[in-house]
């Protein structure tokens, strides 16, 4: 029975794993205050064997989720979109304050420290199809401050 079992569950990896597997970890938001309109979420996605590119993001807390880059350009901290973030085979990317992130815009309500936020990220794979990945983030304090963004 219990061996039984075990052999579904290899199936069930096996079958996973044959389609390449995009792995996120360490997914956080940084908390907001109740007039703030946008916030950033970070995390470490990594990829098995495809090269994959992080194209877009959403959750119901924000009206709008951006994928970005912030980087220092003449001493100025800049960030804006940017239309993917790749992902190569093998790699571990890491979204991180003062680098990529998830901007999280149009707040429908302030983020409290301890709470969780449902993501869903959109990858496009090599064949140019697009895969959506579910991630739970937890809610960190605002004065996790590295580099972080001021609006
Ligand atoms: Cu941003």
């Amino acid at each position: 029975m219990y061996r039984y079992a075990n052999a579904v569950m290899i199936g069930l990896v096996l079958s996973c794993t044959a389609r390449a597997e995009v792995t996120v970890s360490d997914a956080w938001v940084r908390a907001s205050l109740p007039q703030q309109r946008a916030t950033g979420a970070f995390m470490k996605i990594h990829s098995d064997g495809e090269r994959l590119r992080l194209v877009g993001a959403s959750t119901a807390v924000a009206g709008v989720s951006e994928i970005h880059e912030m980087r220092i350009e003449n001493d100025i901290a800049r960030m804006g979109p940017v239309d993917g973030v790749e992902i190569a085979p093998g790699a571990t990317v890491e979204l991180r304050p003062g680098g990529y992130h998830v901007m999280l815009m149009d707040l429908h309500r302030a983020l409290d420290v301890g709470t969780e936020v449902s993501l869903e990220l959109v990858f496009e794979g090599a064949d140019g199809e697009l895969r959506r990945v579910p991630v739970t983030a937890a809610v960190k304090p605002l004065n996790m401050r590295v580099g972080g963004h001021r609006q």
